[in-house]
């Protein structure tokens, strides 16, 4: 870290030291290190591969239920044995040590910051590993296991026996309303927090990204925290150029 960087560290830590609210959004990046390949980073991001259009839409599903399925269950497969890194450790227990003061935000729908112990966690794109139904009807309103998706062939998307209505993973996909009430308590605490800590996201996708505007329009610091630039940088008070597992420890790390 040169001096500037230094200097920067350190009157971030003494932002965070007197903050009596931290809200703090995620993203893709802090799981690289645990070896989740992010979406939009150029050579090794999911969309360097792959159309999001082709794979992340309920159209993408309704017109190639299979592909989609595969994507997810390969995608399902590489985390399972996954494990969370130092950034997200640190995350968990400065959340312990803690308890109330920082409102952890996330993008992501690997389960690792739950893993790593974070008590609370606002999961805005849903979860990777639980389905929910497509469609809305009667017998779609019970509880997944109540319609028979034990019955559907290994490999291919679950459905219904009784009502055909197919299962799809449980994530906020293009144009999809996010979980209201993870949503609100994210908005929440971004207009009560005093320092709005955003980590390996690039700020690209609304509305998560449009919290670290409504922190900063609050009066909050808002501090990027990112090996790479990002949309937010804009509208930082603070930039820390760096990963999180390397970044987040020394931040967090009590005073
Ligand atoms: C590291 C690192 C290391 C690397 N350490 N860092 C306003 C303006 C413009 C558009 C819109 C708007 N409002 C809504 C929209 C439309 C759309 C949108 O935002 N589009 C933009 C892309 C243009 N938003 C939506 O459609 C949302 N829904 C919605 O708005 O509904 C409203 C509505 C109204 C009325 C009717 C109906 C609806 C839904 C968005 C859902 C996003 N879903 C996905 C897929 C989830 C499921 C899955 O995983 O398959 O969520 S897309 C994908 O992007 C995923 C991520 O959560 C999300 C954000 O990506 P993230 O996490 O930032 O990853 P990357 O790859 O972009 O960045 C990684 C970063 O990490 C980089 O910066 C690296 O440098 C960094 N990094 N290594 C730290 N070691």
């Amino acid at each position: 870290m040169d001096s500037s960087q230094a200097s920067i560290f350190e009157q971030v830590r003494v932002w965070l030291h007197a903050a009596r609210h931290i809200a703090m959004l995620t993203g893709a990046g802090v799981s690289a290190e645990s070896g989740v390949p992010t979406f939009r980073d150029a050579q090794t991001g999911m969309w360097a591969r792959f159309r999001p259009e082709d794979l992340a839409t309920e159209e993408a599903f309704r017109r190639d239920p299979q592909r989609v399925w595969d994507w997810y269950a390969e995608r399902r497969e590489n985390l399972r044995d996954v494990q969370p890194n130092a950034g997200h450790s640190a995350v968990a227990e400065f959340q312990q040590r803690h308890p109330g003061r920082l409102t952890l935000i996330t993008q992501n729908v690997d389960g690792l910051h739950q893993k790593a112990g974070s008590p609370s966690v606002l999961a805005l794109h849903g979860t990777i590993f639980e389905n929910q139904w497509l469609d809305r009807c009667e017998l779609a309103r019970r509880p997944m296991d109540a319609c028979h998706v034990d019955q559907a062939e290994p490999g291919r998307p679950p459905r219904c026996a009784q009502c055909g209505n197919l299962a799809r993973p449980a994530v906020v996909w293009f144009g999809e309303m996010l979980p209201t009430a993870a949503m609100a308590a994210a908005e929440q605490a971004a207009r009560r927090c005093e320092v709005m800590l955003v980590a390996g996201t690039s700020g690209a996708v609304y509305p998560a990204a449009g919290l670290a505007h409504q922190a900063r329009a609050a009066g909050a610091k808002v501090v990027i925290v990112n090996p790479d630039e990002t949309e937010l940088d804009e509208i930082a008070d603070a930039v820390l150029t760096g990963t999180s597992a390397r970044i987040l420890p020394r931040l967090l790390e009590d005073w």
